[in-house]
């Protein structure tokens, strides 16, 4: 693991709070793990970004693959007053920099991921994930996080092919664009420090309406699995404290929180009947 550069008050002006300092790693296991190793030394708002990363991990210790091309970033946030908000204040940056950027549509499945609305090769409208978000509390201390996004910029469609993942993209496999991975992150930090500090001074409407509004499992049908348990339902609200609300098939209204699902999947409305 080779530590590239530090980048000192590159990005974002005093008067940001995330991205003054950004450690910058060719090749690391995971930007969590290294986040974890140096949180004690590091001032509020570190970013940890690698260029490659052997161990990416997702949710529920589940693989996250970080070939070259690839966004892979965490940062320490020590002082959040509402910690519920990261995950949608790094989704909503990260929707908002796909449209700037690329003109792309992409929405959030909640609870972490992003994706990206695109065709297939017969004309059928699908959606493919392009970003997840991995929010992890350090457990001795409740205002203190490690939050991490990985983002698909400029990898070939033959990887997601060879890696068995039919259901990934990157933003150059449906742009046909590449894009300086630095110049991205520039911008990601931008969208980030303002729904930052619009949570820290507890103004939450926008973050709240952006992640309803922007939300493609609003009215779809899902299947979840949580605790064990499989439950199937159209969804009737999405909102950042309550979780995912789901009308079952005998019309009870059941919610879940992020912590207790599993995994969450769109099926078609005849697999609830
Ligand atoms: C996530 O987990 O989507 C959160 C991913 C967070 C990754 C960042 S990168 C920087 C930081 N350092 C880390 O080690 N992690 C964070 P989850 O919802 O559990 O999704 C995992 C699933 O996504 C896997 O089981 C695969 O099916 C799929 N997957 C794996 N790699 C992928 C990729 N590069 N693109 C799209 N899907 C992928």
């Amino acid at each position: 693991m080779k530590r590239l550069t530090e980048l000192e008050n590159y990005f974002c002006s005093n008067a940001s709070k995330i991205g003054r300092i950004i450690y910058l790693y060719d090749e690391c296991s995971s930007t969590q793990d290294i986040a974890k190793q140096i949180i004690a030394k590091c001032i509020n708002g570190t970013c940890i970004m690698a260029l490659q990363q052997t161990k990416g991990r997702g949710r529920l210790a589940r693989v996250w693959l970080s070939p070259p091309g690839g966004l892979w970033l965490s940062i320490i946030i020590k002082d959040i007053t509402e910690p519920i908000f990261l995950n949608p204040i790094f989704a909503i940056s990260a929707i908002e920099v796909i449209a700037q950027l690329y003109q792309l549509k992409s929405t959030i499945y909640w609870p972490n991921d992003i994706y990206i609305e695109t065709q297939n090769p017969h004309g059928r409208i699908t959606y493919k994930k392009v970003a997840g978000i991995l929010t992890e509390g350090i457990h001795s201390e409740k205002s203190i996080y490690i939050a991490g996004i990985g983002i698909n910029i400029n990898i070939e469609k033959q990887y997601f092919d060879n890696n068995n993942l039919p259901d990934a993209t990157s933003l150059y496999v449906e742009s046909g664009k590449k894009t300086d991975i630095v110049y991205f992150l520039q911008n990601f930090l931008v969208k980030l420090n303002f729904l930052y500090e619009l949570v820290q001074s507890q103004s939450y409407d926008y973050v709240n309406n952006t992640f309803k509004h922007q939300n493609g499992l609003l009215s779809k049908y899902v299947k979840i699995i949580s605790k064990k348990c499989e439950y199937s339902g159209q969804v009737i609200d999405v909102d950042i404290k309550e979780g995912i609300l789901l009308k079952l098939k005998n019309n009870i209204v059941k919610n879940f929180n992020a912590e207790i699902v599993e995994n969450i999947k769109e099926i078609e409305y005849a697999e609830i009947l």
